[in-house]
């Protein structure tokens, strides 16, 4: 097949391009169009230069008969990606310089482009991370997941308080998208499960769904680093077999003509916005298996394409279920294979379990899925079947050891007896996966030891890590140029190509230009986020003041409480000793809660309260602000990174699984302050002991601590300025119109403190009064900065993915 001609790059062409997709795709003349307008032909015009590639990457991928990669994911959290996908061509230069012949500003055309959120938070950014990973390592793959209409919500802040408003990134359309109507499956719901004919001592069954609808396929090219290989986002929407009921039409039940209808899209409508917290709604079990059943139809559809049988699918597939979410295609696969191909169940297990891996993201005992049977019986009555039969051999393996007892068994099983009968979903992910990973050494040495521990006795070596990257194209090369620039000058080549060379930068952590440099690039990203601040909020902040920052969703373990109570207690010692030496900070906080959790959205009203005491106090002379920056989302973690000296990573500790952002910040040169938790390990271990401030509990501690009771009242009393702190939110001094608003937080805090928020105060207040010492040492914080920088090569998602390549899904790498 002929190859398209290279296209030309400069401006003049570009300019060209954009100017024909303006009048003949969008079919507006240029002196009328809006800025929409223009991103739309802007990206319609780079598509088409995708386009190109990606037919190449797909075509080549079936001649070399490769292994494919399939990543199944509910969430992937992509952000805006025009710029993205500019940088990894090398074009963002000619078509800035094109747009800007044509008279329109790149920048705020670029800024119109929603930032699709079609996740919570780290889990579903890892997977966006990961997509553009795996096209820069020329891994043949494919992300699965929903093309959710509306993402996660807008979050407003009235009255200091979280308002959800619903987020619309569809509304002028989605030129990046391809529509594939022709790639469509049904997907069933309920019914009964009926027998079928016998073959030899088989009987087959069959499932006959009550429900039927149709996924029908949503394409996105993801373009990696040197256009090198482009692969697919394929999201897939939901839809009536029939979009309409005309006999209830005619007869004027309008409701009753469109309710399938409806009932079908209600799936792919919305994404679930809990984060951390198993939704426990049979809309959300339904849109776990219509994702997942989609998938595997298509994953199969193509493997039968190109080899015309099933037999050696575990050979050219690998599957990777991010978190339990799609763990049902345990289940699912052995039905197809089973029931629809006709494999014997030994031969179906060995290929399910040969192409299925699993990836654990947390062991918040609240987050591991589970669903009660007769919901799931009634929902997907054949699953249900499979997994009791699968449940049956694991059984029978686990009874076959000499030290097995009642506890192990109900351990190991997939059927949890203790609360109602509940189908578990990471044990049935485990049965069915030759390999399971989690994302950083320690949490995966805390799996081992918790949820895990008894299948990993029954079924040992499938355990490995993966510490989780993040790519530097977005997170270094496209939120902070200069200092990509800066970096690529130092080592003589682009860090991008190979960001664990990064190291060799090493060496100008002591020269006085570069030092000098990098401040400036730190200043200059400082003033952008000043200004961003002062515009969307109407609050000065100084951008000579340490940028102290903690952005993340809002949850109790992320203890985004003690920060706060902490800068209480800093308030307090200002206000108390107003001569002293004090480092001058920004605090700055945001986040999203999940609208159900009241204390998370307590903890936003009590910060905004905070904020309002202390930036309007003349008495501390502006040493000290708090900003909680509404609607936190990929593109505004694009300016805060790059701008922050400080970056929050406090967790309690063995409650991070790992963490994304913390890796983010120290990549763009900022200081760590954080538990030994998550990824904060081996960030330690990278940067070195005496570049990070670590402190407080480790996740032993904590666990020791909770077996063994922790007087929480007797820790606040022995610790003054907490007590005063608590005692200030008693009496209201931050919510003088409502004297009792945190009660809710100072009970937890005396009766359990269950995230040891009180227990590690202190360690805390201290490890910020050695962060301000070292900020005091202007050219020693500088040093320690840029050594933050150049060891983080080693969290590039790239050097995640190669793991991932050869250790669990055996692919090459290029
Ligand atoms: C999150 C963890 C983070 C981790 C990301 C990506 C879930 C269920 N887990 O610590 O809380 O960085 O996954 O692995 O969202």
């Amino acid at each position: 097949m002929n190859k398209p001609a290279p296209r030309a790059s400069d401006p003049e062409t570009i300019r060209a391009e954009i100017l024909e997709k303006l009048t003949y795709a969008i079919g507006k003349d240029p002196a009328v169009a809006k800025r929409h307008d223009w991103l739309n032909a802007t990206v319609l015009a780079l598509r088409d230069r995708i386009i190109d590639r990606w037919m190449e990457s797909t075509r080549a991928a079936y001649q070399a008969k490769a292994k494919r990669v399939y990543y199944l994911s509910l969430e992937f959290l992509i952000g805006r990606l025009l710029r993205d996908a500019l940088n990894n061509l090398e074009l963002n230069g000619a078509f800035t310089q094109a747009l800007q012949d044509l008279n329109v500003d790149f920048d705020l055309v670029a800024a119109l482009e929603p930032d699709a959120a079609l996740g919570n938070g780290g889990l579903g950014r890892l997977a966006a991370c990961f997509m553009e990973s795996m096209a820069s390592l020329g891994i043949p793959a494919y992300g699965y997941g929903i093309r959710y209409n509306h993402g996660l919500f807008r979050q407003k802040i009235k009255d200091g308080w979280q308002v959800e408003l619903p987020e619309n990134w569809l509304e002028h359309g989605n030129p990046w998208e391809f529509g594939r109507r022709e790639a469509a499956y049904e997907i069933g719901f309920g019914g009964q499960v009926v027998l079928g004919i016998e073959t030899g001592n088989r009987q087959q069954r069959k499932w006959k769904p009550a429900e039927k609808l149709v996924a029908s396929a949503c394409d996105t090219p993801v373009v990696g680093w040197r256009g090198k290989r482009v692969n697919t986002l394929r999201l897939w929407t939901a839809r009536a077999m029939d979009p309409i009921r005309l006999d209830a039409f005619n007869s004027g039940d309008y409701a009753a003509a469109l309710a399938e209808s409806n009932k079908a899209e209600i799936i792919t409508r919305v994404l679930y916005p809990a984060d951390s917290t198993a939704a426990g709604q049979e809309l959300r079990l339904r849109q776990e298996y219509f994702f997942t059943s989609a998938s595997l139809q298509d994953i199969i559809r193509r493997h039968m394409q190109q080899y015309g049988e099933v037999h050696s699918l575990a050979e050219k597939v690998a599957i990777q279920l991010n978190d339990t979410h799609p763990a049902i295609a345990v289940a699912e696969l052995m039905r197809i294979l089973v029931d629809n191909h006709g494999f014997d169940w030994d031969e179906a297990w060995d290929i399910t379990r040969g192409s299925i891996g699993y990836t654990n993201h947390t062991l918040l005992p609240e987050a591991l899925e589970s669903w009660p049977v007769h919901l799931f019986e009634h929902v997907l009555p054949r699953h249900m079947q499979i997994i009791y039969q699968i449940n049956a051999r694991l059984i029978a393996d686990a009874q076959k050891r000499p030290d097995c007892t009642a506890e192990f068994l109900a351990s190991v099983s997939l059927i949890d007896e203790h609360n109602g009968r509940r189908v578990r979903m990471g044990q049935l992910a485990y049965a069915g996966s030759h390999s399971i990973n989690g994302v950083s050494a320690l949490h995966t040495s805390l799996m081992k030891q918790s949820v895990f521990r008894d299948l990993n006795t029954l079924y040992p070596g499938r355990i490995n890590n993966k510490t989780n990257g993040i790519t530097p194209r977005r997170w270094l090369l496209g939120a902070n140029p200069q200092l990509a620039a800066l970096l690529d000058e130092s080592i003589g080549q682009s860090v991008l190509d190979d960001a664990e060379r990064l190291v060799e930068a090493r060496r100008f952590a002591t020269d006085a230009g570069f030092r000098q440099r990098f401040s400036a690039i730190k200043r200059h990203n400082k003033d952008e986020l000043a200004n961003l601040i002062a515009a969307r909020m109407g609050i000065r902040v100084d951008p000579a003041a340490m940028f102290d920052v903690q952005v993340k969703r809002i949850h109790e373990y992320k203890r985004q409480l003690m920060n706060i109570l902490e800068t209480i207690a800093l308030y307090n010692a200002m206000r108390a000793h107003p001569d002293k030496p004090w480092a001058p900070r920004v605090k700055i906080f945001a986040g999203k809660a999940a609208p159900s959790y009241a204390q998370a959205k307590l903890i936003i009203k009590l910060i905004n309260d905070v904020a309002q005491v202390v930036n309007g106090d003349p008495a501390i002379r502006g040493l000290l602000k708090v900003v909680f920056i509404p609607n936190y989302n990929v593109s505004l973690a694009e300016v805060i990174v790059p701008a922050a000296d400080l970056s929050e990573q406090i967790s309690t500790a063995g409650m991070e699984a790992s963490g994304t952002g913390n890796m983010k910040f120290a990549l763009n040169g900022a200081l760590t302050i954080g538990t030994l938790d998550g990824a904060n390990v081996e960030i330690m271990e990278h940067v070195g002991r005496d570049n990070i401030v670590i402190f407080g509990l480790t996740a032993e501690d904590v666990e020791r601590k909770r077996r063994m009771g922790h007087d929480a009242r007797a820790t606040i009393e022995a610790s003054p300025h907490l007590r005063d702190v608590l005692a200030q939110l008693a009496s209201g001094v931050f919510s003088p119109d409502d004297a009792g608003r945190y009660r809710p937080i100072i009970d937890s805090l005396y009766n359990s403190d269950w995230f040891m928020v009180a227990a590690d105060f202190d360690a805390f207040a201290t490890a910020q009064r050695q962060v301000a010492d070292i900020w005091r040492q202007t050219e020693d914080w500088t040093h320690k900065t840029i050594l933050n920088t150049v060891s983080m090569g080693w969290f590039s998602s790239d050097r995640t993915i190669r793991e991932y390549a050869r250790e669990i899904w055996n692919v090459p790498v290029a």
